[in-house]
């Protein structure tokens, strides 16, 4: 019988196997992971993907990281939901600015149905500009997902945000339970899933093991999987975390490739405070994609030229649009 290969994805880790892998020593995590990301992704590729908050502000959640909740001030106006043409011209500056996949976000709990054709007249605009469409809106209900695939939706966000025994200490507001429920209608309506976490809101290793245990044993391993280091905004219950250690943050996105090996793995949030060479060991250890922009959704990103000179000085070039429909494909 021939070996099995060690790097095919797995569905079975333990909780302890992950927690082993954060303790290896930096060098030796840092060559297994590199030498996983290769076997399935060219290393010198990374996705471009812009996100734009389409609804801000006002939201009835109490996630204890978010600036968009309206228990906490942190001094963000809420806003209405935007005009189709609106969305679709902002989606069409970033196509111009290199932006592969648009990502679209509302402050909701939920999708309501009444907002369902203005997001899916937003949805078949984007997609018309030759982009990769991704929305983040909430909770969903099954016929609501098939409603956005029906749109021609190809990524639908939804994070599990930490692990499970911390959850709790961020947000009360929805269970674990209504997310994977949420994960599951999205799967179910053949979306591609979009699903990650945040380190930095004083969690443990354990947590953060725990998160990837939850994203390595769903039923499909996200197609991307964005981890996010916390953006902390004043006003906010976790406003005032410590930082997570930059190596920790390395090591976590090392682990996420290692147990997730075919998902797109996001340097999503927090690229701002980290400096270039911070970024350089994320993408050696199979980070390849990112959010371009000056602004995630209410927060602040790098800009576009630095961005383009972080890319050059290390010889990385977006990656192919074919590769990531591949992905996409390969996970169903
Ligand atoms: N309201 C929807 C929801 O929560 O499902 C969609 C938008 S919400 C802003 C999307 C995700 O962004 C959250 O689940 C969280 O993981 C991430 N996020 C929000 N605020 C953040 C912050 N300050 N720093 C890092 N990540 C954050
Ligand atoms: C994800 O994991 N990160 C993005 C996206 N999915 C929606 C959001 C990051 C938000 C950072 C805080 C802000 O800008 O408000
Ligand atoms: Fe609302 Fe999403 Fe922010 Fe939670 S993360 S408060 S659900 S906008």
């Amino acid at each position: 019988m021939p070996a099995a290969d060690p790097a095919a994805p797995r569905y079975d880790w333990t909780l302890e196997e992950i927690e082993a892998l954060f303790e290896l020593p930096f060098t030796e995590l840092v060559f297994r992971a590199a030498s996983v990301h290769r076997r399935w992704f060219d290393p010198a590729e990374v996705q471009i993907a812009q996100l734009l908050s389409i609804k801000t502000g006002g939201c009835p959640e109490n996630c204890g990281y978010c600036s968009q909740s309206q228990h906490f001030e942190s001094g963000v106006p809420a806003s209405k939901l935007m005009d189709a043409e609106a969305v679709i011209a902002e989606a069409r500056l970033a196509k111009e600015g290199g932006a592969q996949r648009f990502c679209m976000g509302a402050a909701w709990r939920d999708l309501k149905d009444r907002d369902l054709p203005k997001v899916a007249a937003m949805i078949e605009g984007v997609k018309d500009l030759g982009l990769e469409t991704c929305v983040t809106l909430g909770m969903l209900q099954p016929h609501q997902a098939q409603a956005l695939k029906a749109a021609g939706l190809d990524y639908y966000n939804h994070n599990l945000d930490t692990g499970p025994d911390y959850y709790g200490a961020v947000v009360t507001t929805r269970t674990y339970q209504d997310r994977l429920e949420t994960l599951e209608a999205v799967r179910d309506a053949g979306i591609s899933t979009c699903c990650g976490g945040i380190v930095g809101m004083g969690e443990t290793r354990r947590d953060r093991a725990g998160l990837l245990h939850a994203l390595a044993t769903l039923p499909a391993h996200p197609d991307s999987l964005p981890i996010n280091d916390l953006m902390p905004t004043k006003g906010t219950p976790l406003g005032a975390s410590e930082p997570v250690d930059g190596l920790e943050f390395v090591r976590t996105i090392a682990v996420a490739r290692l147990v997730c090996p075919k998902s797109v793995v996001r340097l999503a949030a927090g690229r701002e405070h980290m400096s270039r060479e911070q970024q350089a060991l994320c993408f050696l250890v199979g980070a390849n994609s990112i959010f371009v922009g000056a602004k995630l959704l209410t927060t602040a990103n790098p800009a576009r030229d630095t961005d383009e000179k972080l890319f050059a000085d290390l010889g990385l070039k977006p990656m192919g649009m074919a590769a990531t429909a591949a992905q996409a494909v390969a996970a169903e």
